[in-house]
Formats: C-alpha cells, sequence, structure tokens
C-alpha cells in the first residue's frame, strides 16, 4: 500500500488484519533465469469503527472539498487520520532502513545515484540512452521500475549497459527493500553511477528514499507549466530539474521561463538544465552534473 495516495493493495476496513505485499519481478535480461522476490509485511489493524473521522452520509451537510488537508496529508474512506499517520510512520520507516542499508553500499563503492522520478513519457528512458552513449567507458548501471514489462531495459541494454528491471504490479512507485535487491543482482563497480528510472508517477515516489544521492525530476515542456505548482512534492525533493523536449518548446507554446520560475517557486535550491534528449541539446551540462556527483563521491 501507499498511504500517501491510498491506492494499489490499500487497508482493508473493517477490523480485519491486512496484509502488504508486493512482488515484483527482476528481469536479469541475458542470464537464462527470472526470479521472483516476494515478501510481505503485516500490520495489525485493530480497526474499531468508532474510530473514524466523521460519520459518513452523503447528506449536503457535509463537504468532500478537504481530502487530503487532514495531518495525515491523506484521505482514506473508513481510516482515521491518526491511524494513516501511524500506517504511514511504519512504512516509511522500513523503507528507510533499507535505504539506509543501500547508501551504505554506495558509499562503500563510491558510487553515485541518481532517482530519475517524473510523470509518464517525460523521456526518463531517451536520456539514459543517450546518456550512456555520451558516457563513454564510465561504468555505469540502471535500474528501471515499471507496473509491466521490461522494455525499459531492453532500451538500455540494447546501448550495451546493464540493466535490471524491477515490476512493481499494482505498486506506483520503487522502494528501498526493491532497489537492495537490484543493487545486490547488478554487482555494481567502484564508482560506477547507478541509475534508478522509476515508475512514471509524478506523486508517490516523492516520498520514497531509495539511498540514491539525489532525485532528479524530468519535466518535458508539453506537460504545462503549471505542474511544479500542482504536485509540489516531487519538485521540493528533486535536486535537479531537467526541463526535457526543448526541441518541441516552439511547436506547443511552451513558456521556459515560466516552467524555471513555477520550480523555484516550489525549490528556491533547485538546478534547472534546459535540455533534449531528442537533439542532444543541453546534454553536455547533464553530463558534467553527473561528474561532479561522481566527483564528490569520490572524495567523501
Ligand atoms: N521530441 C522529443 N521527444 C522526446 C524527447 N525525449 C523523449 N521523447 C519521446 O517521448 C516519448 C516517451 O519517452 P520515454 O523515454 O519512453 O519516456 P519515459 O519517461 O521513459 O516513459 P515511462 O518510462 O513510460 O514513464 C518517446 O516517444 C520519446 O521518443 C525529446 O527530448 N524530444
Ligand atoms: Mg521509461
Amino acid at each position: 500500500m501507499c498511504t500517501v495516495c491510498g491506492c494499489s493493495s490499500g487497508p482493508k476496513i473493517g477490523g480485519k488484519a491486512h496484509a502488504h505485499s508486493h512482488a515484483h519481478a527482476h528481469d536479469h535480461g541475458d542470464l537464462t533465469h527470472a526470479r521472483t522476490h516476494e515478501h510481505s509485511h503485516s500490520h495489525a489493524h485493530d480497526h474499531a469503527h468508532g474510530d473514524h473521522d466523521h460519520n459518513h452520509s452523503h447528506g449536503a451537510d457535509h463537504d468532500h472539498h478537504h481530502y487530503g488537508q487532514g495531518a495525515a496529508g491523506v484521505s482514506v474512506p473508513g481510516m482515521s487520520q491518526s491511524r494513516l499517520i501511524q500506517i504511514e510512520t511504519d512504512i516509511l520507516a522500513r523503507n528507510n532502513s533499507y535505504a539506509a542499508s543501500n547508501r551504505r553500499v554506495l558509499a562503500a563503492l563510491q558510487a553515485f545515484a541518481v532517482n530519475l522520478v517524473s510523470s509518464p513519457g517525460s523521456g526518463k528512458t531517451t536520456l539514459l540512452c543517450k546518456t550512456i552513449e555520451a558516457l563513454g567507458d564510465q561504468p555505469l548501471a540502471v535500474i528501471e521500475g515499471d507496473q509491466q514489462t521490461s522494455h525499459d531495459a531492453e532500451r538500455i541494454r540494447a546501448t550495451g549497459a546493464r540493466a535490471v528491471q524491477v515490476n512493481t504490479g499494482k505498486g506506483c512507485h520503487l522502494d528501498g527493500h526493491m532497489v537492495g535487491h537490484a543493487m545486490d543482482d547488478l554487482h555494481l563497480a567502484p564508482q560506477s553511477l547507478l541509475f534508478i528510472e522509476n515508475v512514471g508517477n509524478l506523486v508517490c515516489p516523492a516520498a520514497f528514499d531509495l539511498g540514491e544521492d539525489a532525485k532528479v525530476a524530468i519535466l518535458s515542456v508539453t506537460e504545462g507549466e503549471d505542474k511544479p505548482l500542482k504536485y509540489p512534492d516531487m519538485f521540493t525533493v528533486a535536486k535537479l530539474a531537467i526541463l526535457n523536449k526543448t526541441d518541441l518548446a516552439p511547436h506547443c507554446d511552451a513558456d521556459l521561463d515560466a516552467y524555471e520560475a513555477n520550480l523555484r517557486r516550489i525549490n528556491p535550491d533547485i538546478t534547472v538544465l534546459r535540455v533534449s534528449a531528442r537533439t542532444g541539446e543541453g546534454l553536455a551540462a547533464w553530463l558534467e552534473w553527473l561528474r561532479a556527483g561522481l566527483r564528490v563521491k569520490a572524495r567523501s
């Protein structure tokens, strides 16, 4: 479950214990086997109906315009705000311990890991393929997160790079545990770049630390200048925003300065790079940003 949005295999209402389980298949590419890791977390649910925030009736005496405005920042029918906070705290605490362990592994290797987050189709995989080609013999590997298919891992492998596909099924984000398993499979070389392409989703991946050094938000110029304002969490946690598909800007009246201004309203410290993964415009600055990250890890 993702309590950030209450989506996926959300909590069962009505006093039953619920099991949270996610299965993720790792596609090992040229290895001949595929393995499935399955684990389940159980959270006891002593859910009393008196625990509800309000007696629910669809009469005109209450309004629903304040979903997500409570202390938990999310509304799930039948669950109190305090219960939601407790569940989310448990999930994130568990995630954070996996993320911390990933971070220790990356630090020991002096590897620099970026978590690419965006809405579907902003150009993450296209940018990665171009980046890998441009980086030449730099040691690197890729973890690809998608609900289904191994299309993106296959696109990455076509460049010659190593990639592990993680399918999240109904899950809407990668978590620290999934990434830890994928890192085990990848056997990263020292001073590698690790690219983690998250599930295309501008909301939930913001909440999950994977142990990465930086979240990089990709925003394509066709998505609308207001997106940083409408989906602020992602742009708040990102260190870098890539404004991609600049080649399309003249065709869709995109105002690149307005995109940047809105990004900075949400996150004054964010670095913004204008890039076209299609034409290669702006790619050099992105490559330099990655190399600078590697240099910092090598010194630490
Ligand atoms: N014109 C233009 N098209 C681009 C650019 N970058 C990506 N695309 C196109 O955008 C579409 C989506 O690109 P992907 O790289 O698959 O996007 P993604 O973010 O990896 O998508 P998901 O993994 O499904 O979330 C493809 O048709 C790409 O060719 C760009 O800079 N300019
Ligand atoms: Mg992709």
